[in-house]
């Protein structure tokens, strides 16, 4: 059996202030592309379609394009659950309804755990979808009172679900979660503020393919079946490194699994450019992506007039700039140094030391002064 993992496409996301939709568009029609030409018995997302609880109109449309093109017109059985990111009640609307026609879609919890059966040459195929759920929501609805943590409330539906499974079938889960070991982006919002929202890779042990959504960077946890396809595209500069893939899966007779990865490609890659601004200008006109989403980090120590507009001039996507020689946390070198005791020179002198590493030249030290007698009539 074949079929398609993928996870994370964050619809109607802003990306420092820049609507993603139109990228998103221009990736899933590559999406559909591939599923046309590999035909896969199903396709599975694992959470976080969109990016928030209410998207904007042009996702939620994005959205039923993509998914009237892969079920209606494909009849590619369809499988989504509700992520982190995704509103349980709004996702889930007219789930019933949708199932006749393929689309299985897994907003709320819903702990019968019955799984969507597919079938190939060597028999059945049971998938089990598990909607993103807080720990206190499982507790509640499979009424175990020890539920209080992400690990507890994942074992428990997994043990649920291998309890419950009578047929000899092969199985695929299909879950949002932050499994241990893998390795996190700064575009995931924390499943838990002050606990572990972190669950544990051995109770996936019962399954033939584990299909993950959660961490952006595609990666295996522990099994070569135990997988982060990773996010539709990156949305972070921390991704900036990432090489984004959708799974396609073969599974044989045994449950064995074989992953091709596809990259798709996006209209504008996300990139971080670092040097010293003259530099990054003038290497711009080889640069044949000009229009990339970049962050820029500067090492220039002066002062710059504008950076971002002069930068914009050839990169009109600069989404952030950082210099990292200006960033200090404003401590002096010498903690217990009293200010109000401190002159201005010397306070200028500890501060231009501590940004730059460099101690003022004489030259720099006279101009300072030269400045702060003018403006304050003293001498310094
Ligand atoms: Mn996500």
């Amino acid at each position: 059996m074949r079929f398609i993992h993928t996870s994370d496409w964050h619809l109607g996301r802003l990306f420092h202030g820049a609507h993603l939709t139109d990228d998103q568009a221009h990736v899933l029609s590559q999406f559909v592309d591939l599923v046309k030409e590999s035909r896969p018995e199903a396709i599975l997302i694992a959470g976080d379609i969109y990016d928030r609880a209410v998207p904007p109109p042009e996702a939620v449309n994005l959205l039923d394009e993509v998914l009237s093109q892969i079920v209606g017109d494909l009849r590619i059985p369809t499988v989504i659950i509700a992520g982190n990111h995704d509103s349980p009640e709004r996702l889930n609307f007219g789930s019933r309804l949708l199932t006749k026609q393929g689309l299985h879609v897994h907003g709320r919890l819903s702990p019968s755990f019955q799984p969507i059966v597919l079938e190939d040459g060597f028999g059945k195929v049971n998938v089990y979808p598990i909607a993103y759920a807080e720990p206190p929501v499982v507790r509640e609805q499979l009424e175990d009172a020890s539920i209080d943590s992400h690990n507890k409330a994942n074992r428990a539906i997994v043990d649920s679900i291998l309890k419950n499974q009578k047929a000899q079938a092969r199985k695929i889960l299909v879950t949002h979660a932050f499994v241990a070991g893998g390795q996190e982006s700064e575009s995931e919002r924390p499943l838990s503020l002050g606990g572990s929202g972190l669950v544990d890779v051995a109770s996936f042990a019962g399954f033939d393919y584990v299909a993950l959504g959660h961490l952006h960077r595609p990666q295996k946890i522990g099994s070569e079946s135990i997988c982060y396809s990773g996010s539709l595209m990156k949305y972070s500069f921390s991704e900036a490194d990432h090489k984004k893939s959708i799974n396609i899966v073969e599974m044989d007779g045994e449950g064995k699994t074989r992953i091709e990865k596809v990259s798709l490609s996006p209209r504008r890659d996300v990139r971080i450019l670092d040097g010293y601004l003259a530099d990054i200008l003038s290497q711009a006109e080889n640069d044949a992506a000009k229009s990339d989403y970049l962050m820029v980090t500067l090492r220039d120590t002066g002062a710059i007039f504008d950076a971002i507009g002069k930068l914009r001039q050839v990169y009109p996507n600069v989404m952030h700039i950082e210099r990292p020689l200006l960033n200090s946390d404003g401590r002096l070198a010498n903690d217990n140094l009293d200010h109000r005791k401190v002159n201005e020179a010397d306070l200028f002198a500890n501060f231009y030391q501590q940004v730059t590493e460099e101690n003022l030249t004489d030259e720099q030290w006279q101009a300072f002064r030269g400045a702060v007698s003018n403006l304050s009539g003293r001498a310094l």
